[in-house]
């Protein structure tokens, strides 16, 4: 039987276990000869992010101004999966990124005709792991966009359709037909993370080196099935709600875990993440039968909670629309807010980047003029 499998110990890891290769080194070469060393970023903290380096040595590291302004658009960026040169310094928020290296894939969600929009979801990665189910998650046009975006980033795409305990074979199997359809090269695997079922088939996909990304909706499973690959060795706690005392489970950051048994995971928050490359529009899609109802609310911004005039809790009341696809229907509504929210929030956090970025060129520039004046002071 095969060993479960398990993070490699830190102290022990190689680049090449972290996904380094020839390439790379060739290109690091002009780097090294400054004394920096390659680190791949495993987690973006908005305005730090988390690197790891040779030997399992983790720091939080900040981009030098040079790399802020050279990359002409939001994609150029580092990104999580990227190798960068690293500068190591003596105190906090000294670790600075000097210099990005070229992907070798690039698995990003872009606009058609707006290329500034261009956001890298995973840099370096072999393989994308499409994960839905054959329910309520079952979004064919949704799927056509992954299966163009993975296309455009020289990763190779793989479906699993989870939580095939929830659902009857033949709905899983017609699930994952309708995807075969879509793209014949794709493999797509019935899995469950609750039974185990075909979560042994995902790990031969791991290759030493090789990383694979897990994409998809919130609550797909894709942590879950990260975990039944772990067995109990790795746990994603999600916050836990003070009201409901409910942990939420939710993946709030990219999260890179290099394996002993060779290769290297990458779990990814969920849906609203996913927004960011499908828009309002095709999520309302499936929500149209409700949107019909809503246009006849009495206001015109009804919150369809206690509104006056509100035909969708009417409908709901007559048994004409069911409690499950108006909360589903709600939880849209607050998962477009939150887009909103947080499309408003990464433009704040790259204006204050920039800002700090500023900061530290000032502190930089003040230090050296101290310098300068102790060495040579014009009394
Ligand atoms: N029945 C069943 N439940 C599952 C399965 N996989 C995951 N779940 C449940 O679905 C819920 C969400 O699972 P997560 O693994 O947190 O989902 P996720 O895709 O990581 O979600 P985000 O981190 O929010 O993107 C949890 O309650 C899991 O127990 C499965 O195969 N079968
Ligand atoms: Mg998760
Ligand atoms: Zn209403």
């Amino acid at each position: 039987m095969k060993e479960a499998l398990c993070p490699v110990t830190l102290q022990n890891m190689t680049l090449a276990e972290l996904g380094w290769n020839d390439d790379f080194e060739k290109e690091f070469a002009p780097f090294a000869k400054k004394g920096w060393i390659p680190a791949r970023l495993i987690r973006d903290n908005k305005i730090t992010y988390g690197a790891l380096t040779e030997g399992g040595i983790e720091y939080e590291v900040v981009m030098s101004g040079k790399v802020y302004h050279d990359a002409e658009s939001d994609a150029a960026l580092p990104a999580v999966g990227d190798w960068v040169a690293l500068e190591t310094g003596t105190g906090e928020l000294d670790h600075v990124i000097r210099a990005r290296l070229s992907r070798q894939t690039c698995f990003s969600r872009k606009e058609p005709g707006k290329s500034s929009e261009e956001q890298v979801m995973a840099a370096n990665v072999s393989m994308v792991c499409i994960v839905t189910d054959a329910g309520s998650d079952l979004n064919l046009r949704r799927m056509e966009r992954f299966f163009a975006l993975v296309n455009r980033s020289e990763a190779r795409a793989i479906v699993l359709v989870n939580k095939s305990d929830l659902f009857p074979r033949e709905q899983n199997e017609e699930a994952a037909r309708s995807i075969r359809e879509l793209n014949a090269e794709a493999d797509v695997i019935i899995t469950s993370a609750v039974n185990g079922e075909n979560v042994k088939v995902i790990e031969n996909y791991l290759e030493p080196g090789r990383s694979i990304t897990f994409v998809g909706s919130s609550g797909v499973g894709k942590s879950s099935l990260i975990n039944a690959m772990l067995g109990d060795v790795w746990q994603e706690e999600g916050e836990v709600n003070n009201v409901t005392g409910k942990g939420r489970h939710t993946t709030t950051a990219r999260e890179l875990i290099v394996l002993e048994q060779g290769g290297i995971l990458i779990d990814n928050p969920g849906i609203r993440e996913v927004q960011m490359w499908t828009d309002e529009y095709t999520l309302r899609e499936k929500f149209t039968d409700i949107e019909e109802i809503a246009a006849s609310c009495k206001f015109h911004d009804c919150k369809h909670g206690t509104d006056a005039g509100c035909a969708i809790r009417e409908a709901v009341e007559s048994g004409r629309l069911s409690t499950d696809r108006y909360e589903g229907y709600l939880k849209l509504e607050e998962e477009i807010a939150e887009l909103k929210r947080r499309l408003k929030k990464r433009k704040m956090t790259l204006e204050r980047r920039s800002k700090r970025d500023h900061k530290i060129k000032a502190r930089n520039l003040a230090d050296r003029i101290d310098l300068e004046w102790e060495e040579n002071p014009r009394l």
